[in-house]
């Protein structure tokens, strides 16, 4: 049927893919994302996900193994995908020094968990979308969700990945979140940034446990991040006594990083540090309550190891720090 006489026979401006791209950019930046760029699914070439897998690089993250598939083909997760739009808000900010006897948290632990605050907002993006684009479809992630966030960052422009695996924005270093809205609309593509990287490996030396074992490889067995977080188990001898303060996650190859000293510092009152997070004290972690361990980590990302897994961590680093 065509079109009543009375409605616009032209499609809206919204409806092809360079304005759509930009009123989609538009909206990001309106509902608080620092960037946000557009990566078109026509190629999605083998770029060593696959190898990462079969060297046992994913350790004990069967999550990971099982929605293989998933994760190197979009259009299994969603039919139709055209484009993937790639949103980062940034988190750097000065934390405070870790007194005596306290513990390390991964900055990005420090405050409200970002799945929290971030995927409503991609969803909101996703519905905006389909304002501007009638009749298309999307899936919104943030982290969770069966989608290689990174790789599709890279490809829509928001930067490099670093030689650490993390993917540096110019302005905003690696202290960032990433979020991706798949959508079966057309919206038009960025180009890939150039690497900056350059002859740099600071983030190769600073790693204490040697988990970057080629550029943008990082064996998780190996990461702190992974032992502190993930790993269910008893943390490997020779990964613990390298834990240094880190009782959740690790940052070592950001600290190095040169990128991550000029990123601007959050504006999001959401990315606030939270009173008692940061530097939580050793000999209270390593005994704590189910209790006192809601009242410290209710609401951040710290809630993912449990209570065993930090009270594991605390007294892992305790002894190194008796011992040292
Ligand atoms: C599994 C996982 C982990 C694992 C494995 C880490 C790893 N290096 O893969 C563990 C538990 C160790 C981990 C740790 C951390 N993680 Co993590 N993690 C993930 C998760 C869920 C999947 C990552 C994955 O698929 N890895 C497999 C690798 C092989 O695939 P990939 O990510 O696509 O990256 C490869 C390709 O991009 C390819 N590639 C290289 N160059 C190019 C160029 C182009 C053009 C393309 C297309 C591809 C490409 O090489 C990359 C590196 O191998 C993502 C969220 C998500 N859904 O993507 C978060 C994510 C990567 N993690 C994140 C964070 C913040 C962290 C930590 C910093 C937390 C902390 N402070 O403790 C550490 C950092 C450790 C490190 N150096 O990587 C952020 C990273 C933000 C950023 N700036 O990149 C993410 C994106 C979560 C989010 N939504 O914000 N993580
Ligand atoms: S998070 Fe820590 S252990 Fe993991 S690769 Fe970076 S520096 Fe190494
Ligand atoms: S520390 Fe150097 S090599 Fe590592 S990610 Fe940063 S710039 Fe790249």
């Amino acid at each position: 049927m065509g079109p009543r006489p009375d409605e616009p026979s032209l499609p809206s401006p919204a409806a092809n893919p360079e304005s759509l791209a930009r009123a989609v950019k538009d909206a990001a930046r309106a509902l608080g994302f620092d960037a946000c760029g557009v990566a078109a699914v026509a190629d999605e070439a083998d770029d060593g996900f696959d190898a990462w897998l079969d060297a046992g690089h994913v350790a004990g993250m069967d999550w990971m193994r099982r929605t293989r598939d998933l994760r190197q083909n979009a259009a299994l997760k969603l039919p139709g995908v055209r484009s993937v739009v790639v949103v980062a808000a940034g988190y750097a900010q000065q934390r405070p020094p870790a007194p005596p006897d306290h513990g390390k948290v991964a900055l990005y632990a420090c405050f409200r968990d970002y799945h929290r605050v971030l995927l409503p907002r991609v969803r909101l993006l996703g519905k905006r979308l389909t304002e501007l684009a009638p009749g298309t479809e999307h899936y919104a992630c943030v982290d969770s969700g069966p989608v290689r966030e990174r790789a599709w960052a890279a490809r829509a422009g928001l930067g490099w990945i670093g030689k650490n695996s993390l993917l540096l924005h110019r302005e905003l270093g690696s202290w960032l979140f990433l979020g991706a809205l798949l959508t079966t609309a057309e919206l038009a593509p960025d180009t890939p940034a150039a690497d900056r990287c350059g002859s740099c490996r600071a983030c190769l030396d600073a790693c204490p446990t040697g988990a970057i074992v080629a550029p943008r490889v990082v064996d998780s067995n190996r990461c702190i991040a992974y032992h502190t977080i993930e790993n269910r188990r008893d943390i490997p001898g020779d990964i613990k006594k390298r834990l240094g303060d880190w009782v959740f996650g690790c940052d070592a190859c950001q600290e190095a990083c040169p990128w991550n000293r000029r990123a601007p510092e959050t504006a999001e009152p959401d990315f606030r540090l939270r009173p008692g997070v940061a530097g939580p004290p050793l000999d209270e972690l390593a005994d704590m309550t189910e209790e006192a361990f809601g009242a410290r980590f209710n609401g951040t990302p710290v809630r993912r190891a449990g209570l065993e897994g930090m009270r594991r961590n605390a007294r892992a680093v305790r002894r190194n720090r008796e011992g040292s």
